[in-house]
């Protein structure tokens, strides 16, 4: 049986948390691969809802095995403090399952991620704050400290020693901070060893196994293709690889094992942090967007930027992502508006481009070419299938799909598990 990934279409915050909970009593896993506490993934169940940061959104589909795989970079302290916030909401977390290779936000990682923003002023990129940046460039330069180190207490103060020489002294000459004492963080981290413990295994082999024997593992991305390392808004992206390729390298499945890769796009545009953003709309069309869509962070309760729809955006995610269907989210949102301008190419310094174009420079100057589609006054949220939509709703959503290059196979019109329209 397959793996499937899925994947935010656009700068995160598209509804991932809602379409992993939707599918999680038809697959048996459902495993983190990139990214840390800094994502925010939302799950309405019933009068419940539910903000999660690190645990994968199946934590709460009993039954499913959730897994937090060796892309992903864990706060242990959050990482508990999650775990028994949900225990207290009655959720069963037992069968969480941890990769022993998965690295550890240490306080360092926090201290620095917090200055650094602060020392870069206007140009910062924006971060959650978490630790995420600092962390992942301490594993690329391998430097990093892993789960599995948690359990060799020598191994852990000879990292910690070594860390602490060169982050001490970045703390203190450059950004005029205290030093961080090795003794300290060592008590700490010791501490959280013997509770994750029995969590922890070899995630790469269960999820091959599981596969093996014809299971259906699901990947949950968090943040979005546009704030990938690699392919997105660089520099002002997060420091993990949250499109469909960073689902292999981050949880050890080989790219031949996904056969579906499913496409989060909402149905008009948001971002959080800095950085470029066309279709963002500064005035009250943007409050608008906001507050209808309660566009507001999930982890740190920021306002999210808000604007239209951007096809080249959507195109881009389907080319980088493979993806072979769309979940179009927030579609009610968009109640109540007489015409819907969508952004189908850029004029950059005068040229239209149909597509992305190559270089940032480019991109922070593209203003938008906008169609405008009718709008409709209906609420929708109450709509269980295509055909209950209001034409003009039907006629948005084909030629959204039409301008995104793959299939829209189900529809978002509200945030509550029953409020999605299954196309095919
Ligand atoms: P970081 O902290 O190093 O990953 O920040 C780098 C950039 O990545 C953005 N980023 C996000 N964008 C949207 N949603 C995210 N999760 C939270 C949410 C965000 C929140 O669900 O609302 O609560 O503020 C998320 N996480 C990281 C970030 O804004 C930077 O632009
Ligand atoms: P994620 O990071 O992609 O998981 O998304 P977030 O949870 O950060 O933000 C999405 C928000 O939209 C959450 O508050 C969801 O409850 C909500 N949501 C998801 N789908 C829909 C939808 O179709 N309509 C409406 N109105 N809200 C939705
Ligand atoms: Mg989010």
């Amino acid at each position: 049986m397959p793996a499937i990934a899925l994947v935010g279409a656009q700068w995160g915050d598209e509804g991932k948390g809602k379409a992993t909970d939707l599918v999680g009593d038809r697959v048996d896993y459902v495993v983190r691969y990139q990214g840390g506490n800094n994502a925010g993934h939302t799950v309405v169940i019933g009068d419940q809802e539910y903000a999660l940061h690190l645990l994968p959104s199946g934590i709460l589909t009993p039954g499913v095995i959730p897994v937090i795989a060796n892309g992903v970079v864990i706060d242990p302290a959050v990482l508990f403090e999650e775990l028994d916030a949900l225990t207290a909401r009655g959720v069963d977390v037992s069968r969480l399952l941890i990769s022993a290779n998965a690295h550890l936000i240490m306080p360092y990682h926090r201290a620095l991620d917090k200055v650094s923003e602060r020392f870069l002023g206007k140009g910062r990129i924006g971060t959650t704050g978490r630790g995420i940046g600092p962390t992942y460039a301490d594993k690329t330069a391998r430097a990093g400290v892993r789960v599995q180190d948690m359990f060799d207490p020598k191994i852990l103060r000879k990292k910690l020693e070594l860390a602490l020489n060169d982050k001490n002294q970045i703390l203190t000459k450059v950004y005029n901070r205290r030093a961080l004492e090795v003794d300290r963080i060592l008590d700490e981290y010791l501490g959280y060893a013997e509770k994750i413990r029995p969590y922890v295994v070899d995630t790469s082999l269960v999820l091959n196994r599981a596969l093996d024997e014809g299971k259906t593992v699901f990947l949950e991305g968090s943040q979005g293709t546009l704030l990938d390392i690699d392919h997105g808004t660089y520099p002002f992206v997060t420091s993990s690889s949250p499109t469909a390729g960073g689902a292999c390298s981050g949880s050890g499945i080989g790219p031949t094992r996904i056969t579906k890769v499913i496409g989060i796009l909402k149905a008009y545009t948001t971002r959080v942090g800095s950085g470029p953003f066309p279709t963002e709309l500064e005035d009250e069309w943007g409050e608008w967007l906001r507050s209808r869509g309660h566009e507001y962070g999930t982890t740190t309760g920021r306002n999210r930027r808000c604007g239209w729809f951007d096809a080249p955006i959507a195109r881009y995610a389907t080319r980088i992502n493979g993806i072979t269907d769309f979940f179009l989210t927030k579609l009610d949102v968009l109640s109540g508006l007489e015409r819907i301008p969508v952004c189908v190419a850029y004029d950059i310094d005068g040229v239209r481009h149909d597509e992305i174009p190559m270089t940032q420079t480019e991109f922070h100057h593209a203003t938008p070419i906008y169609e405008y589609l009718d709008g409709w006054n209906e609420d929708i949220s109450q709509a269980r299938s295509f055909d209950d939509l209001p034409k003009n709703a039907q006629a948005y959503v084909r030629a959204i799909e039409e301008m995104s290059g793959a299939p829209i196979s189900a529809i978002g019109v509200g945030p509550g598990r029953e409020q999605t329209l299954e196309l095919r």
